[in-house]
C-alpha cells in the first residue's frame, strides 16, 4: 500500500468542525490537498506512515471554519458620523431625512467617487474583518441606484475577491432605495431594474444573487415580487431584507420563491417562520443594526429555534444603521441581544452563513471534500469568541489551503499587485 502525502497538515490544535454543535475534536489534525480538506480526525488516528509536504504547528490554538460574514454594505464611500452627531445634538431622523441625508447622502458620495477611490475607501473595512478569522464576504450594491454606479460598486466588490485573501460574493441591492431620478415613480424604477439593469449587470457575471429592501420606507410586496421574478428567469438566486421595522410578510414571500435568506427580521411572524422553515430560508440575524437603531422588538428566536430554521449572524456594515467592521462582535451581540448560545451563534458565522450564501457545499464547516477555509485561534474554548467585547485572538487564516497570519492585515496592508495579481506583504 502507498503512504498517504498530503500538500499540508496542520497538528498541535483542537478542531471546532461545527457538525453538530461545536464538534470538537481534541488533540486533532487537518490534512489538505489541493486547496481541499482530504482528512480530518483526532491526531492519534493519523493513518499511518500519512506525510505531508508543510506541517503547520497550531500552537495548542482552536481551529474553525473560516467565518463568514454573509450580509454587508462594506462598499461605499463617505461616512455618515455627521448624522450620528446631530441626532444625538437633538436633529430628528426626520429633518435629516428631509435635507437629504439618510441613504442618499451615501448615495451622492458613491456616485461621485471614482472606482479607485472606491476600492481605498472599502480596503480598511475588508481588512478588520480578515484579520478577525473571515475568508468569505457577501457584498450588496445598493448605493449606486443606476446602472453605472451599481455596475461600479460591483466591480469594486469583485476586485476585493480578486485583490485579497477572502472569497467575495456579490449581491445586486438596485432595490434598496428610490433614486431622486424616480421620486414618485418607484414601479418604473422597478421596471428600469427588471429590464434594464439586471439583465446588464447579470450578462458582465457581476451578480451572485439578489436583494430588496421590502419595507414601507422601501419596496413594497409587490414591486419585490416583481424583482424576484426578474431574477428567477436569470437563474440568480434570492435573498430580502424582510421584516427590519414592520411585517411586510417579505419573509414569507423570499420562502416561497426558494429565496436563501430572510435578513433583519424583527417583525417576523409566526406564519413567516413557518414558511421559511419549510422552504429552508435562512433566518439573517443582524444584531449590529438593531443595536445602533436601538430597536426593542426582538427577532422571534425561540420560534426559530423551534421550528429548526437555521440562523445566520452578520455584520450588515453600512455608514447609517450597522457602521460595524467586527463580525467578532456580531457574534458577542448574537449573544447578548438575542439570546444565541454561543454554539449556535459560531454556527451562524459558519455553516449557517455558508447556507445563506448557497456555499454550504464549498465551506462553512471542516469535513472532507470542502474547501480548506480555516481560522486559528489562541484561545482555550470555542465559546471564547463570542464571549469577548474587542481584542481579537485570532492568529491567522487559510483560505483555499493557503496559510496568513492575521497580522497581515494589519494597517499597510495594500491589497494585491494588480499586475500579477500576488498578494502584497
Ligand atoms: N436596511 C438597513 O438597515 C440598511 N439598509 C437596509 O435596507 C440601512 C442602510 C443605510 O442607512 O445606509
Ligand atoms: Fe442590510
Amino acid at each position: 500500500m502507498t503512504a498517504i502525502h498530503w500538500d499540508a497538515l496542520w497538528t498541535n490544535l483542537h478542531l471546532a468542525t461545527m457538525a453538530d454543535g461545536y464538534g470538537e475534536i481534541r488533540d486533532g489534525a487537518i490534512a489538505v490537498q489541493d486547496g481541499r480538506i482530504a482528512w480530518l480526525g483526532a491526531r492519534a488516528d493519523l493513518p499511518a506512515g500519512a506525510s505531508a509536504t508543510i506541517t503547520h504547528d497550531g500552537n495548542g490554538g482552536w481551529l474553525t471554519p473560516g467565518l463568514i460574514d454573509c450580509h454587508t454594505h462594506i462598499v461605499h464611500a463617505g461616512n455618515r458620523s455627521d448624522e450620528f452627531e446631530a441626532r444625538l445634538n437633538g436633529v430628528s431622523y426626520a429633518d435629516i431625512a428631509t435635507s437629504g441625508g439618510g441613504i442618499m447622502a451615501t448615495v451622492r458620495a458613491t456616485r461621485a467617487a471614482s472606482e479607485d477611490a472606491l476600492y481605498a475607501a472599502s480596503l480598511p473595512r475588508v481588512l478588520a474583518l480578515l484579520a478577525e478569522g473571515v475568508t468569505t464576504i457577501e457584498i450588496k450594491s445598493g448605493y449606486g441606484l443606476d446602472l453605472d454606479n451599481e455596475a461600479k460598486m460591483l466591480r469594486v466588490a469583485r476586485r476585493l475577491g480578486a485583490t485579497l485573501p477572502v472569497r467575495v460574493v456579490t449581491t445586486f441591492l438596485g432595490a434598496h432605495a428610490l433614486p431622486p431620478e424616480y421620486v414618485n415613480r418607484p414601479d418604473d424604477y422597478i421596471d428600469h431594474i427588471c429590464t434594464v439593469m439586471l439583465p446588464a449587470l447579470h450578462a458582465e457575471r457581476l451578480i451572485d444573487a439578489v436583494d430588496a429592501f421590502c419595507e414601507h420606507i422601501g419596496f413594497t410586496p409587490a414591486q419585490t415580487e416583481r424583482v424576484f421574478r426578474a431574477a428567477q428567469q436569470l437563474g440568480l438566486p434570492l435573498k430580502l431584507h424582510a421584516e427590519q421595522l414592520s411585517d411586510q410578510r417579505g419573509a414569507a414571500l423570499t420562502a416561497q420563491y426558494n429565496g436563501l435568506s430572510a435578513d433583519h427580521l424583527e417583525f417576523l411572524s409566526q406564519d413567516g417562520v413557518d414558511a421559511m422553515a419549510t422552504a429552508g430560508t435562512v433566518a439573517v440575524l443582524l444584531p449590529g443594526a438593531f443595536y445602533y437603531l436601538r430597536e426593542t422588538r426582538l427577532p422571534p428566536i425561540d420560534a426559530l429555534r423551534a421550528a429548526g430554521v437555521p440562523m445566520a449572524l452578520a455584520t450588515d456594515c453600512n455608514p447609517g444603521t450597522s457602521p460595524m467592521t467586527s463580525l467578532l462582535l456580531a457574534l458577542n451581540m448574537g449573544c447578548t441581544l438575542f439570546r444565541l448560545t454561543p454554539a449556535e451563534a459560531l454556527a451562524g458565522v459558519t455553516c449557517h452563513a455558508a447556507r445563506a450564501l448557497g456555499l454550504q457545499a464549498e465551506t462553512g464547516l471542516l469535513a472532507v471534500g470542502l474547501r480548506a477555509d480555516f481560522a486559528l485561534w489562541q484561545i482555550e474554548r470555542p465559546g471564547d469568541l463570542a464571549y469577548r467585547i474587542g481584542g481579537n485572538a485570532c492568529a491567522g487564516v487559510v483560505l483555499a489551503g493557503q496559510w496568513r497570519a492575521a497580522s497581515q492585515f494589519a494597517d499597510g496592508f495594500k491589497g494585491a499587485d494588480q499586475e500579477t495579481g500576488q498578494v502584497v506583504r
